[in-house]
Formats: structure tokens, sequence, C-alpha cells
């Protein structure tokens, strides 16, 4: 038992000096939230005989869809506490604004409440993703522009993923760290501590199906990850189609995940708030890069809360092989 580290000792034991307190308190806030997601999902299974989602259950009450579930529970856990000034949702068009009858707070949390959802209905794992900034003005409640900040400012980020068992990830700035849930302890104990890419890389990940709409440089880049054209990598390919179980699995075995854009969609499909500037921030925390093809991804500050953007992310030299392929190439 005296090995057992729980959320709590570790958050504890490892905040920076600059965040006691509410910032600490905000990453229990999420944990719990994580566990009521993860109970949750775990039943997603039983709709057929419990009632599908957006359905009348037999006390006439409507069930609700696991993603706006997960939104609401974060929403719920974190309005009140006086930790945050403002919110974002990958589930919502605009900011989530602190209720007046609440205390305003210091940071800003925008997340992705449950991503990869459609995978539910196939019991393939699903994940919440978030990040944290600080407010930009503390005088103020919060704004749009606290949302709109780039990558750089982010103090902690980390996912969810709704697996075969639940893990909690994240960074404060001081490494990776990963935690398993303990289903009958209910908690989330150390099982993963400072993460970093592993070398050799294992494998490479994106969805083939897209290649007609790809530009050459990435096309060739692909080729380049399949040990073709000079290349002596020996990579496998894995796509789950659930970006946080992709990402996960990349962490712990090394290797590179693009969600490329296309001709018709040169921004791609992933959410640069929501997806993209959380999951960098722990790559370059692990010793990875993220890029979208040109430059660093949190270098880029959003212009919008939905906007999407390109993504290559995984063990540095992959990715920075991407950006090389996609310059030399497209470029000509
Ligand atoms: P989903 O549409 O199931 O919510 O961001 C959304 C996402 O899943 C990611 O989790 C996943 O990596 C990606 O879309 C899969 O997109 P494709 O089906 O186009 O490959």
């Amino acid at each position: 038992m005296e090995n057992i580290i729980t959320i709590e000792r570790f958050i504890l034991d490892n905040q920076p000096e600059y965040a006691v307190g509410e910032f600490t308190n905000l990453l229990y806030d999420i944990a719990l939230a994580a566990k009521a997601i993860a109970a949750n999902t775990l039943r997603a299974g039983l709709t057929d005989i419990l009632g599908l989602a957006g359905a009348t259950n037999i006390q006439g009450e409507k069930q609700q869809k696991l993603d706006v579930f997960a939104d609401q529970i974060i929403i719920r856990l974190c309005d009140h506490t006086g930790r945050l000034c403002v919110m974002a949702s990958e589930e919502h068009e605009d900011i989530i604004p602190i209720p007046p009858k609440y205390p305003k707070g210091s940071y800003v949390l925008v997340f992705d409440p449950l991503d990869g959802s459609s995978n539910i209905d196939v019991n393939i794992g699903t994940g919440t993703l978030f990040a944290i900034f600080r407010c930009v003005d503390w005088d103020l409640r919060g704004r749009l522009e606290d949302c709109l900040q780039p990558g750089r400012n982010i103090i902690a980020a980390g996912y969810i993923l709704y697996g075969t068992s639940t893990m909690l990830v994240y960074s404060t700035g001081s490494g990776v760290h990963g935690f398993t849930l303990d289903p009958n302890l209910g908690e989330f104990l150390l099982s993963h501590e400072s993460i970093t890419a592993p070398d050799p890389p294992k494998y490479y990940s994106v969805n083939h199906s897209y290649i007609r709409h790809w530009s050459d440089g990435v096309k060739k880049y692909i080729r380049w990850l399949q040990g073709r054209d000079g290349s002596d990598l020996l990579l496998s390919e894995r796509y789950i189609g659930s970006l946080v179980a992709d990402f996960h699995r990349n962490l712990l075995h090394g290797g590179v995940f693009l969600y490329p854009g296309q001709a018709s969609k040169p921004e791609g499909k992933l959410r640069l708030l929501y997806e993209a500037a959380p999951l960098a921030f722990l790559i370059d925390q692990a010793g990875g890069y993220a890029s979208d093809g040109h430059r660093p991804i949190l270098d880029i500050i959003p212009s919008n809360l939905h906007q999407r953007v390109p993504l290559f992310i995984g063990n540095k030299e992959l990715v920075e092989e991407a950006e090389h392929f996609i310059r030399k190439v497209d470029s000509d």
C-alpha cells in the first residue's frame, strides 16, 4: 500500500509554487468529473436495455447523450468554485461565462468533453481533452480573449482516456504523468510517471482513405514513413479514429499521428483549441513535437473558438520530417 500514490497526493506534492490552492483544486475538479464520465461511459453498452440516448426512460426523463452528459458534468463541477473566469467547450458555440452569482477566479478552462463519441456505439475508447490558461485581465470577468490564447500560454493540459481502463494523463509543465482509475478504490493511482516519447518509435497513424485529397508532400511523407523512398523506418500502421486513444498509444510506444489538411479542407478536421493545442503541450513535455506541417501548433493564436488545424504529432524527428517534406515538395 505504501507505494500507492493517488492523484490527489501527486498533484499536492508536485504543484508548481505559483499554483498552490485554486489551480491545484481545479485539477481535482477535473479528476472528479473524469470519474463521473467514466462511470457513465462504462454503462454505455447498456443503453439498449436501459433506453437509447435521446429516448425517454421509464421515469419519463430524457436519456442524455454521453457527450452532453460529459459537457454538463464538467461545467457543473467547475462553474461555482471561484477558480475559473470563463470556460469554452467543443459542445458550445460561444464561451461559457461563470454565472454572476458565483465568484470569478483567475483561470480559463477549455475542453472537449467527449472526443471520438461516434465510437461509443462500437465499444471503442473515447476521451476528454482539456487545457488551462491564466485569464488575460484579472479585473474583468471572462471574455473570448481569455480563451483565444496560443498553446504556449497553457499552464496545464491533459486528457482522460475511457478505454479498457480509465486513465488520466496530464502535465503542469514539469513532465507528463499518467494515472489509472482503480474501480474498486474509485481513485486515480499513479501508474506512468514521467512519460517520454520512446525511441525507436513503433507506429504511424493516419486515415488512409483520404489519400486522394492530400498534397504531394504529405503523400511522399507517408511513403517515407512506410520505409520507402530511402527511409529505413520499420513503423507499423495503427489507426483507431479516436484521437485520444490514437495519441495515447503513440505516446506510450512512440510514433506519429497525422490528420493533414485536404484540397477542399486545408484546415483539416481537428480543433486547435480543444484537441491540437492540449496534445501539443503534452507531447512537448514528453520530448516530442506537434506541427501543422509548417510551424509549431503551440505558436498558433486561435482566431475563433472552433478553428480547425492540420495536425502532425509525435516523436520530434518524425514530425520535423513532415515539415521538411511539405516545405520541399509542396512549395516546388
Ligand atoms: P469523432 O469524429 O468520432 O468525434 O475529432 C473528432 C474525431 O472523432 C477524432 O477523435 C478522430 O481522431 C477523428 O475525428 C477521426 O476522423 P476520421 O473519421 O475522418 O478519420
